[in-house]
């Protein structure tokens, strides 16, 4: 197990389309582990591998409360269905620090994924986990939660989270 650094905006990597993993290998169960580990650090709720520099369709998530954590471990996930009904939830991004926004999304998804033990698998989220889902899999397609808001908004964000990363990395 190992800790991975976190990857900031504006590093282009989190902007990339992450390509789909092409067979499920021990070095891609050893990265979700480290992935694990990195988002039980920071902590998070979710993590996507272009947030730790590899551009690669890997998540992990855990929405449980902390009695009863449940990781999630997903390869090449995808959504499958979305209902109409919409939810907005306060989200933030390990990779924008110390900035949330409420973001409008479906209320309930249904993500096909491969396991690693390298099977097919069905998922109905709802709640957070909905939410966590959406996120991270937007990750993978170089989507940020800023986004899904408006241009004003985003534009406020990123530039106090650009002013933190500064003041946490010493600049001038
Ligand atoms: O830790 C996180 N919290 C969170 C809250 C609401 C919706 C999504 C998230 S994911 C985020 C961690 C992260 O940046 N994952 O990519
Ligand atoms: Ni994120």
């Amino acid at each position: 197990m190992a800790l991975i650094p976190i990857i900031f905006i504006p590093d282009p990597v989190l902007r990339r389309v992450a390509a789909p993993v092409r067979e499920v290998t021990d070095g891609v169960r050893q990265l979700l582990d480290d992935m694990a580990e990195t988002m039980y650090d920071a902590p998070g709720i979710g993590l996507a591998a272009p947030q730790v520099n590899v551009s690669e369709r890997l998540i992990v998530m855990d929405c449980g409360p902390d009695e009863a954590p449940e990781l999630h471990k997903m390869i090449n996930p995808e959504i499958v269905a979305r209902s109409d009904e919409t939810a907005i939830l306060e989200e933030g991004c390990l990779s924008i620090p110390k900035q949330t926004a409420e973001v409008k999304r479906p209320a309930h998804v249904d993500v096909r994924y491969i396991t690693i033990d390298g099977t097919e698998q069905m998922m109905r989220c709802e709640g957070l986990l909905a939410a966590c889902v959406q996120h991270e899999i937007d990750h993978l397609d170089g989507v940020l939660f800023i986004d899904h808001i408006s241009r004003l908004k985003r534009d406020m964000i990123v530039r106090r989270a650009l002013k933190e990363l500064r003041q946490v990395n010493g600049d001038d």
